[in-house]
């Protein structure tokens, strides 16, 4: 460090769940390295992508003044404005259009791009509910397969383990679940720990994944959308062997016996044997059986079932059905053992996730009078099921629009069944990438009256815009935010921002004001943030220069502790109050894919389907090692770790006689791409991966040469409102 240098401690908050650490070195205003924690365990310390940021904070492709389209949709041509013209551009359409076709007419999409306290999403959303409201999309992309689930059957969205729990795990089963890509800081670290005090790791995986290559004893290779059979015959092995924690079930479930009915087949004429599980996801019977064996007698055993599986057309019986597992083997509440749910990141057991964030939305006028929809899982009364229960509840208005629904929603409006038309959107990020059937959603942008979008880069969603808002990144204005240590941390302004960026809680004021709204906003950002943090750090200026606050636990979280060891005073927040392995709610309903009781059901697209003859492959879409989704796939340093490319097994490259490394078209009726192939054995045969998040890059036959795995993907829902990001058919061919 040089005299005229300055470090400035400060956390990430980029998407990951995690917040890294990170130590950043500034000279004469600008940022020249980036280092990480060292300092107290457990350190958080930085992922490639963390410590690429520089690149991207002065990257020459930055967004730095607004834009406004002059070109066709999609044609990438842009004339900078100024910031005046542009809000008053977004205020006059937003006019214009709420007049015309009713406020619900204008959608709203906010993106995960930055996960911070006080600049994020709200500020924007905040001034249109004020002005009149607008539609919002419901479905959380990454698990609302597991806050269903977990809502069915513990009562509220959290059921994980602080990862520093691990250490006392014999067993730890990582079903779909990647930590050392999925960067999450610490979680990965937590299991290396965990291996060095002798747990042994198993991974029930398509692919041989990092953290199954260097942590795993053993790989568990199954069809996509299958777990759920692999788990009955699980539940088969347990109950055949007497193997099951008969007392923990008496005391704190309900619904064994239905569920024991559906494994042995007094239900519906099948039983759920290990044979009749090897039919359906390929993994051999010897093999589910040792490993049902392994679960019920290791003890305590971690069965982290993630939200890859989760992320699926029957994403909800994939949780359900690990619940029941975990409660078979009495491993809830315990140390060392789990509920079925993953070392959170950064929210359970951390006093910050208790934080509000950011502005109040208000009031949204247009779901003032909005219906619950008739799947809603709506907690027992006095109990809010936590912020998440909430929130889910809250999501489930039919005034909402499913997230995976938004292009065919804009496409078909009121004639398809929707609540309104939609003829504005305002987005933040990069929605064509991350969201399914991008051709779909080309054609419904190319639809609409009406787009803005926020930005740091002109990505292939913002080549659709009419105006582009340049944002400033998290380095170029005060924020704080939450990580997986637990801990809180400050993210201190180190730098200007460039050109003409503005902060969200800038825009929002910016907006609210040609909106003609008073009483938007009676705060600086500093106040904002002493409110939103203070209370939970015990001295907030020494936060501030510190930059991290680790919160210090006495001993590890473990999820339903207090409900297991003194259940009369710590009842479930179900209806029965205990853990519902049938759910009379979800019975209630008579939803024929949502059954009371977790369930196999033949996913659409699975290698089973009659479309399989034409499109054999099936595809899953994993997060990328080198990206945040869609964030930092621009980047030449993090380009070199490893080429986009589709995942495909040494068997069905050969059958196809393609090479390593060759060029292959992957298309189904829905898109095409042309990237270059990975022939390899760490795959199961018969699937084959593209890690989402790369960005659209279309050739002049409209063929994707960005490897954008959305391109392929099926805009269906499950039938709780999952993503189904899992479950597509593909073909793959040499280019
Ligand atoms: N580097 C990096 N880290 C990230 C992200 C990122 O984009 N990049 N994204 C962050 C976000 S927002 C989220 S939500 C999390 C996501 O975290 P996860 O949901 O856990 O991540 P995925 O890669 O989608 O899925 C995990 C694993 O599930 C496997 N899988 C897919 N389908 C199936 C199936 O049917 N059965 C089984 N058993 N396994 C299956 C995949 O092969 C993959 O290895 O990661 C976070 N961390
Ligand atoms: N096929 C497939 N698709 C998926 C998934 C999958 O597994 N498979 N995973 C899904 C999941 S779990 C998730 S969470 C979603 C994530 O989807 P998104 O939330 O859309 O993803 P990101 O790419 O993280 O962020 C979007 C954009 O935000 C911008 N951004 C970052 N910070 C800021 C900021 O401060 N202000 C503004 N205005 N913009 C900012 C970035 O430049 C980026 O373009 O993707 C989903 N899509
Ligand atoms: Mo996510």
């Amino acid at each position: 460090m040089t005299s005229k240098e300055q470090v400035i401690t400060m956390g990430c908050r980029s998407h990951c769940g995690g917040s890294c650490v990170l130590k950043v070195y500034v000279r004469e205003g600008v940022i020249v390295h980036i280092e990480t924690d060292d300092q107290d365990e457990p350190q958080l310390r930085a992922c490639p992508m963390c410590r690429s940021y520089r690149q991207r904070i002065y990257s020459p492709d930055r967004l730095l003044y607004p834009l406004k389209r002059v070109g066709e949709r999609g044609e990438g041509k842009f004339e900078r404005i100024s910031w005046d013209e542009a809000l008053e551009t977004i205020a006059r359409e937003y006019r214009r259009i709420a007049e015309a076709y009713g406020p619900a007419s204008v959608l709203y999409l906010g993106a995960g791009g930055d996960l911070s306290f006080l600049h994020n999403s709200r500020t924007v959303q905040r001034a249109f509910n004020m002005a009149g409201g607008c539609t919002v999309s419901w479905g959380n992309p990454s698990r609302e397969g597991e806050v269903y689930a977990m809502l069915a059957t513990y009562g509220l969205t959290e059921a994980g383990h602080s990862a520093d729990d691990l250490v006392n795990s014999k067993l730890v089963i990582l079903w779909g679940m990647n930590p050392t890509t999925h960067h999450r800081s610490g979680t990965a670290l937590a299991m290396f720990r965990a291996k060095e005090a002798g747990a042994r790791f198993i991974a029930v995986d398509p692919r041989l994944t990092d953290t199954a290559g260097v942590l795993a004893d053993r790989w568990i290779p199954l069809r996509p959308g299958t777990d759920v059979a692999v788990m009955l015959a699980m539940a088969y092995m347990i109950i055949t062997e007497e193997l099951q924690d008969q007392k923990f079930l008496d005391t704190y479930t309900v619904g064994f016996d239905q569920f024991k009915a559906y494994v042995l087949g007094n239900e519906d004429g099948v039983a759920k044997t290990p044979r009749w599980a090897e039919a359906i996801s390929g993994i051999p019977a010897q093999t589910i059986a040792k490993l049902a064996r392994e679960y019920a007698t290791i003890k305590p055993a971690a069965l982290l079932a993630s939200w890859g599986p989760g992320r699926s057309a029957m994403g909800e019986q994939f949780h359900r059905a690990a619940y029941v597992l975990a409660a078979m083997t009495g491993n809830i509440g315990m140390h060392g053992g789990g509920a079925g749910g993953l070392p959170p990141p950064g929210l359970t057991g951390n006093p910050a996730r208790l934080l509000g964030t950011g502005l109040p939305l208000g009031d949204n006028p247009v779901e003032a009078d909005s219906p619950l929809r008739s799947d809603a899982i709506i907690p027992p009364e006095g109990y809010g099921g936590g912020a998440g229960g909430r929130a889910s509840v809250a999501a489930r208005l039919t005034v909402k629009v499913n997230h995976s629904l938004i292009w065919d929603a804009i496409l078909k409006g009121r004639a398809g069944g929707y609540a309104s038309d939609y003829k504005m959107l305002y987005m933040m990020g990069n929605r064509i990438t991350q969201y399914p059937n991008l051709n779909k959603a080309i054609q419904a942008l190319k639809s609409v009256e009406f787009i803005a979008n926020e930005e740091h880069f002109m990505t292939p969603t913002a080549k659709f815009a009419d105006i582009v808002l340049p944002t400033a990144t998290f380095f170029e204005r005060n924020d704080a935010t939450q990580g997986a240590g637990p801990h809180v941390s400050f993210m201190k302004k180190v730098i200007d921002p460039l050109g003409e960026c503005r902060s969200h809680l800038e825009i929002g004021i910016g907006l609210a004001q040609k909106l003609g709204i008073v009483n938007y906003n009676d705060k600086t950002e500093e106040e904002w943030l002493k409110a939103l943090v203070g209370p939970v750090v015990p001295d907030y200026e020494q936060f501030k220069e510190a930059g991290v606050h680790k919160f210090k636990r006495p001993e590890p979280y473990v999820a339903f502790k207090e409900q297991i060891q003194d259940p009369k005073n710590n009842p479930f927040p179900t209806p029965s109050a205990k853990i519902e392995i049938h759910s009379q709610r979800l019975a209630d309903m008579n939803i024929p894919m949502i059954p009371a009781i977790p369930k196999y059901i033949e996913p659409w697209e699975s290698s089973k389907d009659p479309l399989a003859k034409k499109y054999p492959l099936q595809l899953i879409t994993s997060h990328p090692k080198r990206r945040m989704h869609s964030q930092f796939d621009n980047l030449p340093w993090l380009r070199e770790i490893e080429p986009q490319a589709v995942m495909i097994s040494t068997a069905d490259a050969e059958a196809r006689g393609i090479n390593n490394g060759d060029l292959v078209r992957v298309f189904n009726q829905r898109g095409e791409m042309i990237i270059p192939a990975s022939v390899t054995g760490r795959i199961m045969p018969g699937v084959v991966d593209i890690p989402e998040g790369a960005w659209y890059d279309p050739d002049e036959h409209g063929i994707d040469r960005g490897g954008c795995a959305n391109v392929l993907t099926r805009d269906q829902p499950s039938a709780g409102g999952a993503f189904p990001a899992n479950t597509s058919l593909v073909e793959v061919q040499k280019a």
